[in-house]
C-alpha cells in the first residue's frame, strides 16, 4: 500500500496555529450564494492548499437559489486562475462532486452556513453531521460543527471541518506567496527587479502589467497585496 504523502492544511494568526486536516490530497472549498462568501477568504484557503501542494476544487452550493448567477460571477477570477468550479444543489444531488472524490483524501472547508455538513450527509448517508437546519430546530446556536470528523468514502475518505470566518496565513513565507497564485506563475521572473514585491508601486512589475492587460484578475492581485502586507506585519511580531 502506498503511504500518503504528508500534508498539513492549517491556518495561523500571530498567536496560534490551527490544524485543519493532515494528509489530505484535495481541498474542497464550499461557497454559496447565501449567506454570501468572501472571495478573499477563498483565496486564503487556496493559498494554504497551494503552499502544501494540495489540489483544490471550488464548489458553489445552493445552485437552487436566485442569487446563483451573481455568486458564479464572483467565482470567475478563480476559474480563470485554473481552479475547477462545480455547481451543486446539495439538497437534490451531490453526484457532480462525488465522482471527483473517488480514492481521494479530501477535506471540506469554507465559511459557516455554506452547506458543508449537508454535503457530507448526502455523500455519506450514515454520517449524520449536524446541519444548520437541525441545530436551529434544537435551538443550539450558530456553531453547528464543533469538531472535525473523518468519514470513509469511495476508496478514500473525507473530512468535514468546522466553518471558518477568518483564515490567517502567518505560516506562509512572504517571498513564496506569489508562487501560490497559479495564474501569476507564467509572469514570475519577468519583473524588472529580481526582488520585486509585485505591489502597485514597483516599476516594471510583470504581474502589474498582466493585471493591466487583463491576463490576471485585479481582485486576485488585490488579495495578494493584502495578504503580503499582512505577512510582512506578522514577521515583525514573530
Ligand atoms: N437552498 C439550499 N439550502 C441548502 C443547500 N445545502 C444546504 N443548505 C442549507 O444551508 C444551511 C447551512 O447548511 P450546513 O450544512 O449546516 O452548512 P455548514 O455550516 O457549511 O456545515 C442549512 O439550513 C441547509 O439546509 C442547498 O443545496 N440549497
Ligand atoms: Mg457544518
Ligand atoms: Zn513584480
Amino acid at each position: 500500500m502506498l503511504t500518503p504523502r504528508t500534508t498539513l492544511l492549517y491556518r495561523a494568526d500571530t498567536v496560534r496555529e490551527k490544524l485543519i486536516a493532515a494528509n489530505v490530497d484535495l481541498t474542497v472549498i464550499v461557497t454559496a450564494p447565501q449567506p454570501s462568501f468572501s472571495p478573499e477568504v477563498l483565496t486564503r484557503c487556496l493559498v494554504a492548499a497551494e503552499s502544501q501542494g494540495i489540489d483544490a476544487l471550488i464548489v458553489l452550493n445552493k445552485w437552487d437559489l436566485p442569487e446563483r448567477d451573481d455568486a458564479l460571477a464572483r467565482l470567475m477570477p478563480f476559474a480563470r486562475a485554473g481552479y475547477p468550479v462545480i455547481t451543486l444543489t446539495a439538497h437534490e444531488s451531490v453526484a457532480p462532486l462525488a465522482e471527483r472524490l473517488t480514492a481521494r483524501h479530501s477535506v471540506l472547508v469554507g465559511q459557516s452556513g455554506m452547506g458543508k455538513s449537508t454535503i457530507v450527509n448526502a455523500l455519506v448517508p450514515e454520517a449524520q453531521a449536524r446541519t444548520g437546519a437541525i441545530s436551529r430546530a434544537l435551538n443550539s446556536g450558530r456553531h453547528t460543527t464543533t469538531f472535525t470528523r473523518l468519514y470513509p468514502l469511495r476508496d478514500g475518505w473525507i473530512i468535514d471541518s468546522p466553518g471558518l470566518q477568518r483564515f490567517g496565513l502567518a505560516h506562509v513565507a512572504e517571498t513564496a506567496l506569489a508562487t501560490y497564485f497559479p495564474e501569476f506563475r507564467p509572469f514570475l521572473g519577468q519583473c524588472r527587479f529580481r526582488d520585486c514585491t509585485h505591489d502597485e508601486k514597483t516599476p516594471g512589475c510583470a504581474i502589474a502589467a498582466a493585471v493591466a492587460d487583463g491576463a490576471i484578475a485585479a481582485e486576485r492581485w488585490q488579495h495578494y497585496r493584502t495578504i503580503r502586507l499582512e505577512l510582512r506585519a506578522v514577521r515583525k511580531w514573530r
